[in-house]
């Protein structure tokens, strides 16, 4: 292959991948809010701004916060088959005997959605409010 050739090739290999960097942006975190609410006792709603990676995970976010933020501590446990389970939030814990557990909602726009994962699969969107809410089954 000749140098001129070989440059636009090159340059056409380059201009292929381009759309695909700038739309995957690596390194660049997104901001997601996370609400706290407690449906069975009168606590206030707390808020929480926190960011994801790229395609991440919503525990990724949920343990940078608790890094970051003393106001905010989560315990999970793994489920051999579904992950990790979200156990409490600052303290307060599901209880299978008072039929009490975390519930994993999402605001996205001004739809409430309810994932179908937990918080180990579940990949927030940029912009998502996702809502633990302490409530009874
Ligand atoms: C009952 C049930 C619940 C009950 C469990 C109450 C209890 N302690 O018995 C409650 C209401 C608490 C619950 C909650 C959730 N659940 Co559920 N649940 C089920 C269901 C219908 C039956 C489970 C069961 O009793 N199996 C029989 C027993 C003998 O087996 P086991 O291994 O001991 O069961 C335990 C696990 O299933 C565990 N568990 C239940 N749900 C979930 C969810 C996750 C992510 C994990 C890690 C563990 C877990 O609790 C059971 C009792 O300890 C299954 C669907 C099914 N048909 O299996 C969904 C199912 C397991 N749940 C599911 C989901 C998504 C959730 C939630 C994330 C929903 C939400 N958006 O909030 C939350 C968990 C949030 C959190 N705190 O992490 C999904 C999991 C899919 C996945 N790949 O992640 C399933 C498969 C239903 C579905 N949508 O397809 N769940
Ligand atoms: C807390 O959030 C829940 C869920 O979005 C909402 O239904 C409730 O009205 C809120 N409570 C307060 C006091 O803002």
């Amino acid at each position: 292959m000749s140098m001129i050739t070989t440059a636009t090739f090159l340059s056409a290999a380059l201009l292929l991948l381009v759309p695909g960097i700038l739309t995957q942006e690596p390194g660049v975190t997104s901001p997601i809010q996370l609400m706290i609410v407690n449906s069975i006792s009168n606590t206030p709603n707390v808020t929480h701004t926190t960011d994801i990676v790229f395609r991440g995970i919503l525990i990724g976010a949920m343990r940078r916060l608790q890094e970051t933020n003393t106001d905010f501590k989560f315990t999970y446990i793994e489920n051999p088959n579904y992950g990790p389970y979200l156990v409490s939030v600052n303290g307060l814990a599901g209880d299978d005997t008072e039929h009490t557990y975390w519930e994993l909602l999402v605001k996205r726009g001004k739809t409430i959605i309810r994932p179908d994962v937990g918080i180990g699969c579940f990949i927030p969107m940029p912009d998502d409010t996702v809502i633990l809410k302490f409530t009874k089954w």
